[in-house]
């Protein structure tokens, strides 16, 4: 099977098909990376760190060959386990191409790493980028934004693909004027498999579906849950869910304990409410994204132009959050970091004679 390699014009960040070569094959299930040394085609910029999570790190880095900037996502795969889920991660990104998904340029397989060449985006996470006090959000840019969330879970869908990790670190900025975002991180994506159940086990509960902390089963709506929490985040800067532990944020999550809160929500729109009411719903009555392009909320932005100047209050709210789970984050993964030492050390002492 063959597919495109694409380059992308900087300037504009529009994406343009140039070539048509075999990069990555893909069977029903599995997707096989080049087997060659990446660094005769890529120099990854090891000081310059774009993101990290569960997997390892994204850098910077440039195509030789062209000088084109590029991110590198770098994956430690133990076993073979962990490959075939990375491979499942390529042969998902391999069927996208879509403005608000990032777009994968190239892919690498060694003994020890795989690697995902994508394409660069410059604007970093789209909360961090409105909390600037520079930037005026207001409700017209949330609108703006949840459009192009939609769109692209709207594409993923149309391809039976789904994301099933929508949570606001995964949304970034094209650029840091524009309002262009892009979805990332399709490490838990997956085909649509009828009654296929998943296990969700790290991170932080505050985005996950009832379906999922139920451990029913996944669906479309489970990826358009995580949108109603998004947009509410968005408007509001409060997290719907947030209790003062897993435990109690897990409950509210399952008894869909959630409101408006009074004071937060007080400039913004009834239409857009009911959007969210129409998402933080059970799965089977839960809006689809093709429903959500068609909802008031996301329509006649020319009115709502004139309408939604006031800035959103939203903006301090989420300055507090991120602080918050900038912290957490770093506690996670140096608690990860130490399970991780502690299961090597036990491997090593069980199979290491004395
Ligand atoms: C960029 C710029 C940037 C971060 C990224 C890409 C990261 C993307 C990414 C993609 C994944 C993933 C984690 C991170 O699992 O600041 O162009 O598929």
């Amino acid at each position: 099977m063959c597919f495109c390699k694409s380059t992308f014009n900087q300037s504009n960040s529009s994406l343009v098909i140039i070539t048509k070569q075999l990069i990555i094959c893909q069977t029903s299930e599995v997707s096989y990376a080049k087997q060659v040394p990446m660094n005769a085609y890529y120099a990854v910029k090891p000081d310059e760190v774009l993101g990290g999570g569960r997997f390892g790190q994204v850098h910077k880095c440039a195509e030789l060959s062209s000088g084109l900037t590029l991110a590198a996502k770098i994956i430690k795969v133990r076993g073979m386990k962990e490959r075939d889920e990375v491979k499942n991660e390529i042969g998902v990104m391999n069927q996208l191409n879509h403005a608000n998904l990032i777009q994968l340029y190239d892919a690498f397989e060694s003994r020890t790493n795989l690697t995902l060449i994508m394409e660069y985006v410059e604007g970093g996470e789209l909360f961090e980028r409105i909390i600037d006090e520079n930037y005026q959000l207001t409700e017209l840019d949330a609108i703006v934004f949840t459009r192009q969330i939609c769109e692209g879970v709207q594409y993923l869908h149309q391809q039976y693909i789904l994301h099933l990790d929508l949570k606001p670190e995964n949304i970034l900025c094209v650029n840091s004027t524009g309002n262009q975002i892009k979805i990332i991180d399709f490490g838990l994506a997956r085909k649509y498999r009828p009654r296929e159940k998943l296990k969700v086990n790290f991170g932080t509960p505050e985005f996950l579906a009832p379906e999922v902390v139920n451990y029913d089963f996944v669906s479309f709506p489970t990826d358009m849950w995580s949108v109603g929490v998004i947009t509410y985040m968005l408007l509001s800067g409060l997290s719907p869910f947030m209790g003062d532990n897993d435990t109690e944020t897990m409950n509210n999550i399952l008894h869909a304990n959630w409101d408006f809160d009074a004071e937060a929500f007080e400039n913004v729109s009834e239409e857009a409410k009911d959007f969210i009411s129409s998402l933080l719903v059970p799965a089977k009555c839960r809006m689809s994204a093709s429903g959500c392009m068609k909802h008031s909320w996301l329509n006649n932005l020319e009115d709502k132009a004139k309408m939604y100047k006031v800035r959103l209050k939203s903006q301090m709210r989420l300055q507090r959050y991120l602080a918050a789970h900038r912290q957490w984050k770093k506690h996670f993964y140096a608690v990860a970091a130490a399970n991780r030492l502690k299961r090597f050390q036990q491997s090593r002492s069980v199979s290491t004679p004395n």
